[in-house]
């Protein structure tokens, strides 16, 4: 066995596959829960999909569940996705169920890579790709270039949608505001569980030509209330994008 091996082995896969993702259906920004669940039904709808997140670990906000306690809640209406998943859980009553932070952010990864989904890690979307009042691609650098603020020139991804997941920031709709191409980006309101639930699905949309923006994006943009460690809002929503935009792209 030779070191050279090794090398050429992890260069190699990791370029094959960054060419092959170049040129996108769909370019997902953040692999939180509605990034990832997005992902996973783009990809079951025969779309072709990668997602991007800055960190080294995907799950975004799932792992903490509240204050470090790692279980979260779902409720009722998203059940259904769990089931399409395989995840387990527990009802506690009131249309409520209880599940293991852990095993949901595992397997939401697990089950959208097998389903076709390539997640490029450590890679930050510093901007986008707007053309003809279009958004139609990623401004993309190394996290860590992003980090150390070295001057170094990024590369971009051609999509034909973009979807903001990256969660309460907004990060990616943010560099529309600043030049003016969306009016607001109002943030989250205070926290009242069950409207910014619903809200948040309710305002799962194209919020500018190219772009959608799914779970606390999604909530950020509409200035709807935070929820706190709820998490069918975000299942659905990443749901809610990728069936509407798989209709658009007419698969
Ligand atoms: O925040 P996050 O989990 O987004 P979400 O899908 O879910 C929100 C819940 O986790 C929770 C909640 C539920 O009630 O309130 O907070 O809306 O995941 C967002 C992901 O996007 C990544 C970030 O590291 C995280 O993993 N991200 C953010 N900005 C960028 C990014 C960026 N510019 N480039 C790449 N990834």
């Amino acid at each position: 066995m030779r070191e050279i091996e090794i090398s050429r082995a992890i260069v190699e896969a990791y370029f094959n596959d960054f060419l092959q993702n170049l040129q996108l259906d769909v370019a997902i920004v953040g692999a939180g829960p509605s990034g990832m669940v997005a992902g996973y039904y783009l990809a079951k709808g025969g779309a072709k999909v990668a997602i991007f997140e800055k960190k080294l670990s995907v799950g975004g906000g799932i792992w903490g569940g509240a204050m470090g306690f790692n279980r979260v809640v779902v409720q009722e209406s998203a059940r259904e996705v769990l089931d399409e998943f395989g995840v387990d859980y527990r009802s506690v009553g009131n249309g409520l169920y209880v599940l293991d932070s852990i095993e949901l952010a595992s397997t939401l990864a697990s089950k959208a890579v097998k389903m076709g989904v390539k997640i490029f890690n450590m890679v930050e979307v510093e901007d986008l790709v707007v053309k003809d009042g279009r958004v139609s691609g990623l401004v993309i650098n190394w996290t860590p270039v992003m980090m150390t603020g070295l001057h170094v020139d990024p590369l971009t991804v051609e999509a034909k949608f973009v979807i903001d997941s990256t969660g309460h920031g907004a990060q990616i709709s943010q560099h529309l505001l600043k030049r003016g191409l969306i009016k607001a980006i109002p943030g989250e309101g205070p926290m009242w569980a069950e409207k910014g639930e619903e809200l948040t699905v309710e305002h799962t949309k194209e919020v500018f030509p190219g772009l959608y923006a799914t779970g606390m994006a999604a909530n950020a943009l509409a200035g709807a209330p935070r929820m706190g460690p709820i998490f069918g809002g975000m299942l659905l929503s990443g749901r809610k994008a990728a069936l509407e935009i798989l209709q658009k792209l007419e698969k």
